[in-house]
């Protein structure tokens, strides 16, 4: 899919007051913002036409504005967020969604669903089941992508140990072909994929996004970089060392469509 749009939400004051257990320590909101900026730059040299939503002081983890929706070709959704915490930051980007999505389905309780744990694969929808999103919320939102005409498949990361979202651990390259960690590489619903597998020790840049002709990777992996090099893919990196101590990282910084 080519993308156009994104929106993006900048790091507000309270940003270290956020959820996290990287124990990677206290983030520094200035180096944050200025890592956000340059994110923003590369997006826009994607091509994208960013919207950028005021910081949300009054949510730490509203920064990580891609938990809040699904967006595709054909509609969006509104999810409900699984950390109590985070449930009220779906407003806020309601508001600027509606603006091109004028009729959004909604995850309803005892559904919750974080869009991290969404990875859309060109129309075929990967849905995680996790600590944030439940059975019910994956349910909800299957049901959704079926009715728009898409394909999805559940995989249920919980015995996985350290992933906090799906995408923690997978990533769509192009076509049929992913990116994912050790743990999901041998999973069932990806047995028909080709599978690039996130070299040893950098298991944090398979949460890189392909975005037209870039895919975005964490700086700091050289191997990831080297291979998604090796398979013919323009590679930006970009530092995200603030956001990783907050659990976060590069898809979960934009909602892109
Ligand atoms: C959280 O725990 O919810 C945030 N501190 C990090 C969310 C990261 N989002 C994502 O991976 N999609």
């Amino acid at each position: 899919m080519r993308f156009t749009r994104a929106i993006v939400c900048p790091p507000g004051d309270n940003f270290a007051d956020g959820l996290t257990a990287s124990g990677l320590g206290t983030p520094d909101v200035a180096l944050a913002r200025a890592q956000h900026e340059n994110y923003v730059c590369a997006l826009e040299e994607c091509g994208l036409a960013v919207t950028r939503l005021p910081p949300d002081e009054a949510h730490p983890d509203s920064t990580f504005v891609e938990d809040t929706a699904i967006v595709t070709a054909r509609g969006a959704l509104l999810t409900r967020p699984g950390a109590v915490s985070r449930r009220d930051e779906v407003a806020s980007v309601a508001r600027t969604l509606t603006e091109f999505f004028p009729q959004m389905e909604i995850i309803r309780a005892p559904g919750t669903l974080d869009a991290g744990d969404v990875c859309d694969a060109d129309g075929h929808f990967f849905i995680g089941v996790s600590e944030r999103t439940n059975e019910a919320g994956a349910h909800q939102l299957a049901t959704w992508l079926t009715g728009l005409g898409y394909e999805s498949v559940m995989v249920d990361i919980r015995a996985t140990g350290g992933l906090l979202h799906l995408k923690s651990g997978l990533a769509h390259l192009d076509g049929r072909r992913l990116a994912a960690v050790e743990v999901l590489a041998r999973h069932p619903a990806l047995r028909d994929w080709e599978v690039l597998r996130v070299p040893a020790g950098e298991d944090y840049a398979a949460n890189c996004v392909r975005v037209n002709d870039a895919v975005l990777v964490p700086t700091w992996f050289p191997q990831m970089a080297a291979a998604l090099r090796r398979l013919g893919l323009r590679v930006v990196e970009l530092e995200v060392s603030e956001f990783r101590k907050m659990d976060g990282g590069l898809s979960c910084l934009s909602l892109r469509w």
